[in-house]
């Protein structure tokens, strides 16, 4: 009879120290060492930023030794200034920030700063009296995106009469300027150039929409569409295919991201010529933690390769090879 007894004391013992261990085990992994860092994005107003988004959360998973906080400010810088002040307060390793516009960034980053908390930008830029606040930047050139376009613009219509209509991102992001920069250059250098409209669409469809609705309805002419994102420019076709015009033969539709469904559009002639805006920054943003954690400096700022899509050569196949 003992014996049964003092066996199952052991058998109840090996499983409670078995219990420990995987107790200690899970433990460990719950605490495992993960790089924490507070992501403040934007919104979600664009194709592109929706893009921007997954690619962050891919490169920054828990697989990857990575424990994302994220934060969409729908637009408001307001919202990104209280989320960086969250993220010093739970005392993440880096802060990344997709800034909604260029100025207003001093108090919250020297408060990042004095934490100790290194910033990293992405996409847009931002205007600081003091650079060290930020520990460096990537994203894409927009004055040489928007003098892109105006090239292609030149190299079709020199010499020609053309009436702009111009939808503009949000007023005062880093998208925005350049890109209107480079085409005041073309409507300076382009005597025959003249601007019929000129609004911001906020990089939204349905604002980029209801502006060309508008300006159809109160009879305002116009030959082309420089819309400074693909969303912009998904409404203006709306517009004017339901105003009866054709994009591509009544009106010639220029736009910027280089988007999947824009892109599908460039091949049916809808648009006519696409600059890619790269929102792929996930990778990029990680391998500048990586070097920052390994005590390297990376470039303060780094520019993203960036190419162009044309209705006469764009093919499925480019399509179909693209990320997003
Ligand atoms: C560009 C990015 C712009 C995109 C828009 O890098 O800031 O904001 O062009 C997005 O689609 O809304």
């Amino acid at each position: 009879m003992k014996r049964w007894i003092c066996m199952l004391m052991l058998l109840v013992l090996a499983l409670c120290l078995c219990g420990c261990g995987q107790k200690e085990e899970t433990s460990a992994v719950e605490t495992e060492d993960f790089v924490v860092v507070g992501f403040s994005q934007v919104g979600a107003e664009s194709d592109w930023r929706v893009a921007n988004t997954l690619s962050m959360q891919e490169a920054l998973s828990e697989e990857n030794g990575y424990r994302l906080i994220f934060d969409d400010a729908q637009n408001k810088q307001e919202r990104q200034i209280t989320a960086i002040r969250n993220f010093i307060q739970q005392e993440v390793d880096y802060i990344v920030l997709a800034p909604t516009t260029e100025t207003g960034w001093d108090t919250v980053l020297m408060e990042a700063k004095a934490a100790g908390i290194p910033v990293i930008l992405v996409d847009r830029q931002i205007k600081v009296e003091d650079d060290s606040l930020f520990s460096c930047w990537v994203g894409s050139d927009f004055y040489l995106q928007g003098k892109t376009a105006v090239k292609w613009m030149e190299q079709n219509y020199a010499g020609q009469e053309l009436r702009i209509l111009h939808l503009q991102g949000n007023y005062g992001t880093t998208a925005q300027l350049g890109r209107t920069v480079g085409l005041d250059e073309g409507l300076e250098n382009n005597p025959g150039w003249t601007l019929a409209y000129r609004q911001s669409g906020e990089f939204t469809q349905g604002k980029g929409q209801e502006l060309v609705e508008d300006c159809i309805a109160n009879g305002v002419e116009f030959d082309l569409v420089y819309a400074e994102n693909d969303n912009m420019a998904y409404g203006a076709v709306d517009a004017m295919k339901a105003a009866g015009l054709t994009p591509g033969e009544d009106v010639v539709v220029v736009s910027f991201d280089a988007s999947h469904n824009a892109l599908q559009m460039t091949l049916n002639g809808e648009i006519s010529f696409d600059v890619e805006c790269n929102p792929l920054h996930g990778p990029r943003v990680k391998s500048i933690i990586e070097k920052l954690e390994a005590g390297m400096m990376p470039p303060k700022y780094t520019f993203v390769d960036e190419t162009t899509f044309d209705c006469e050569t764009i093919t499925q196949e480019m399509i179909d090879a693209r990320e997003y």
